[in-house]
C-alpha cells in the first residue's frame, strides 16, 4: 500500500476530522490546511471536517478559521499539515484525537504522527503534497475554494515559483488547477495588496540595511520601529525579502525583537546553505531559508560572524 492509500484508508475510517496547521500562519499552511478539509469535504460530503489556523489579513479571502470543542478533538483523526515541530502546532490539542497524521514538507526531526509520517522535504510547499494527495485518487474530489488555497500555497512558499523546490511537476500541477478554475489573477492581487503604512516600513528597511564585514545584509527591528509604521510582527518578519536580490550580498538575515529576551531571526541565501548556521543556534529550517530565535544580541552578533565567515574568501 502506497502512503497515500494509507492515509485516504485513514481518512475513510473516521466521521469527525480535524486539520490543524503551524502558528504565525503563512500562505501554505492555511492553503493547505483549506485545500485539504474541502478535498475531504467534496469527496465525503457526509463528513465532518474542520481546519483550524490563525486568521491572517491576507489570507482572508480564503476564508476564517473553523472552530472546534475540546470533545470534537477527542472524536477526530487530526491531521497536521505543513508543521515540522509540534511546539509550532497552531492548537495544542492536535495530540487529543483518536489519530493524529502528519503531512509536511520540512526536514522531518519531530516525527510526531502515530502512524503516519508523511513527509517530503523536497517539495517547495506542502500544498503540492495536498494536491498529489487528492491527484492520485481517482475517487477524489476538490473545490474551486481547495483549489485557489492550494495555489495559494504554493505561490506563497515558492516565492511566486522562483525558489529551488519548484519543479516541471509543479508547474504541471499548477496547470491541473487552471483547468479546476481558480482565478489566479484575483489571488495575486490579494497577496500584494499593500497599506500605506506598509510601502513606508518598507522604505525604513531599505534605508536601515546594514553590513558585515564580508557583506551579510542585515536590518534589526524592534517593537518600537514596527509601532511607528504601525505594522504587526509577521509584517515585519515578511519584510526579510526586501533585503533579497542585492548583487554581491548572497546572506541576509532579518532581525525582530520579538520581546525583551526573544529575539527572532530570519536567514535567507541565494546559492550558499545556512541552516546549519541555523541549527548550531538552536534553530533550523531549509538550506537558503532558516530562522533562528534567541535570548540576546550578543548571540546575534555570533550568529552574524557565523554568518560573515561563510562570505570569507
Ligand atoms: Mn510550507
Amino acid at each position: 500500500m502506497t502512503i497515500y492509500q494509507e492515509i485516504w484508508k485513514t481518512i475513510k475510517k473516521y466521521d469527525n476530522i480535524i486539520i490543524t496547521t503551524h502558528i504565525r500562519a503563512d500562505g501554505d499552511c492555511v492553503g493547505s490546511g483549506i485545500g485539504l478539509r474541502e478535498i475531504i469535504k467534496a469527496t465525503y460530503p457526509e463528513k465532518n471536517v474542520k481546519c483550524i489556523h490563525e486568521n491572517v489579513g491576507y489570507l482572508s479571502f480564503l476564508g476564517k478559521s473553523d472552530e472546534a470543542t475540546d470533545e470534537e478533538f477527542k472524536n477526530a483523526l487530526v491531521i497536521s499539515v505543513d508543521c515540522a515541530d509540534i511546539g509550532r502546532a497552531v492548537d495544542p490539542r492536535l495530540t487529543t484525537g483518536l489519530d493524529l497524521i502528519k503531512i509536511d514538507h520540512h526536514p522531518n526531526r519531530n516525527p510526531f504522527g502515530r502512524k503516519i509520517n508523511f513527509v517530503q522535504d523536497e517539495m517547495c510547499a506542502c500544498a503540492e503534497m495536498i494536491f498529489d494527495l487528492y491527484f492520485v485518487n481517482k475517487k477524489a474530489k476538490i473545490s474551486k475554494l481547495g483549489a485557489e488555497a492550494l495555489f495559494t500555497g504554493i505561490v506563497t512558499d515558492s516565492g511566486r515559483f522562483k525558489y529551488s523546490g519548484v519543479t516541471g511537476d509543479t508547474m504541471k500541477k499548477i496547470g491541473i488547477m487552471y483547468e479546476l478554475g481558480i482565478d489566479a489573477q484575483k489571488i495575486y492581487v490579494e497577496l500584494e495588496k499593500v497599506s500605506l503604512d506598509e510601502l513606508n516600513f518598507k522604505g525604513y528597511v531599505m534605508m536601515n540595511t546594514m553590513q558585515t564585514p564580508n557583506g551579510v545584509l542585515y536590518v534589526k527591528l524592534n517593537e518600537e520601529i514596527r509601532n511607528k509604521f504601525n505594522v504587526s510582527y509577521d509584517e515585519a518578519s515578511n519584510m526579510v525579502n526586501a533585503l533579497s536580490g542585492v548583487e554581491g550580498h548572497p546572506i541576509w538575515i532579518l532581525i525582530n525583537e520579538f520581546s525583551a529576551d526573544e529575539i527572532r531571526c530570519r536567514v535567507r541565501s541565494q546559492g550558499i546553505v545556512i541552516n546549519d548556521v541555523a541549527e548550531k543556534f538552536g534553530g533550523g529550517g531549509h538550506a537558503n531559508a532558516s530562522g533562528i530565535i534567541v535570548k540576546d544580541y550578543a548571540t546575534v552578533d555570533a550568529i552574524l560572524a557565523a554568518l560573515d565567515e561563510k562570505l570569507k574568501k
